[in-house]
């Protein structure tokens, strides 16, 4: 490449980050898997630490001048264990995808059954999905919501275990907006002589500040993904028992990663020491506040709200009895064009296709971040109710785009 080109791709680079700013200060961001990171655990991750190669961990690296990066992962480790309390904690895991298949490696042999709640229902990919080498590694057997409350119905989990009799039973979702009996599920395991893991991912910032019930300590194993709820730097994060910290700890490194990525390890060690600040306790009561006000505010206005409500971050919707016609796809397509970034999701016992759907999963996350509060949510649902109804009406959308940019400034 000639060096004008080198510039003008670096340029299209730099103003595809600066749209990118526009659309976030613009929109309602509410994936449920995003968030607004501080100015620290950006500055964080965006340091020099890019440039060193950490092979290891710390006080055994395999390159020598590794003192500071020693000090950051050990820091991150330390506040990680304050915040939660874990016996073992590894920071490395580049996502959490990544930490969970640490834990598989760990803990199971190819072959062994895994017990995950049914995609359809909000199963995770990385749980045993098809699609997932987790699906090729291990055989997968499901238990399900219960339809008509879309509730953990654990009972008939415990059935199902009886049943399937599994080497590992996973615990915790992506869009399960409801509290987690994590003590049922490793009674549950401990029947079947099953290992638990819990996969805190979405709420593990909420656990933090103890918004939401622990696992840590009760399943042998958590896993999750660092910038949901707790919004530190991106990757993941693998909690434990003392007596698997090895075997966790050599199946992400080596088995597999190489070098951690010490900028997303400093963004983490900077957003955990946030976390356990009291504006982190605050933060996370607006987050769930305001999701909770926000799914008051939509079953006013007739949308049905899976579970009648929320005890997280998540509200989520089925469009059946509202917007039957419109697939959750669709419904996607017309908040987004309105200026509302939310996904589609499967609904419990959905008919159409995942890549449908039927409902839509709003996150209050990013909106808690940029300081919207409860009484802001009658306006949100305003504005997406309208945008639903609105779907295929680009004029309409348009025009409510221009609010939600008014709503957001
Ligand atoms: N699990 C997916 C989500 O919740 O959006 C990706 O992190």
């Amino acid at each position: 490449m000639q060096h004008e080109q080198v510039e003008t791709a670096a340029r299209a680079v730099a103003e595809a980050i600066e749209s990118e700013a526009r659309l976030q200060e613009e929109s309602l961001m509410m994936i449920a898997s995003e968030n607004v990171a501080s100015p620290a655990v950006r500055e964080a991750q965006g340091s020099i630490l890019t440039n060193r190669n950490a092979l290891g961990y710390p006080d055994s690296r395999l390159y020598p001048g590794s003192e500071n990066i020693d000090d950051v992962e050990s820091l991150a480790i330390a506040y990680a264990e304050e915040l939660w309390g874990a016996e073992h904690v590894n920071v490395q895991p580049h996502s959490g995808s990544l930490a969970n298949l640490a834990v598989y490696l760990a803990a199971l042999d190819p072959g062994d059954t895994i017990l995950t709640l049914h995609p359809r229902d909000g199963g995770h990919i990385t749980h045993g999905a098809d699609l997932h080498v987790s699906g090729d590694l291990y055989e997968t057997a499901h238990y399900e919501l219960d339809p008509a409350s879309g509730r953990l119905d654990y009972d008939a989990i415990a059935r199902r275990a009886d049943d399937v009799d599994p080497d590992m039973i996973v615990s915790g979702y992506s869009s399960y907006p409801r509290t987690i009996d994590w003590e049922r599920f490793q009674e549950i395991a401990e029947t079947v002589d099953a290992y638990h893991l819990a996969d805190i991912a979405h709420v593990s910032g909420l656990i933090a500040t103890g918004a939401f019930p622990s696992p840590v300590g009760v399943a042998e194993f958590c896993t999750g993904s660092t910038y949901k709820t707790i919004k530190t730097g991106r990757g993941g994060i693998i909690m434990c028992d003392e007596e698997y910290a090895e075997a966790v700890d050599e199946a992400l490194f080596p088995g597999l990663q190489g070098g951690a990525a010490m900028p997303n390890i400093a963004g983490k060690a900077a957003g955990f020491a946030e976390a356990l600040d009291d504006d982190f306790d605050e933060y996370v009561d607006r987050t769930i506040g305001d999701a909770r006000a926000l799914a008051d505010a939509l079953s006013d206005r007739g949308i049905d709200v899976v579970t009648d409500g929320t005890d997280t971050h998540i509200v989520l919707v089925d469009l059946r009895d509202s917007h039957g016609d419109l697939p959750g796809s669709e419904a996607e397509t017309a908040l987004e064009a309105a200026g509302i970034i939310a996904n589609k999701a499967s609904v419990p016992g959905d008919p159409r296709y995942p890549s449908d759907a039927s409902g839509v999963r709003f996150g209050t996350t990013s909106l808690a971040a940029r300081g919207f509060d409860e009484t802001a949510m009658n306006a949100v649902a305003d504005l997406i109710v309208r945008a639903l109804d609105g779907a295929g009406d680009e004029q309409a959308l348009e025009e409510l785009s221009a609010e939600v940019k008014r709503l957001c400034a």
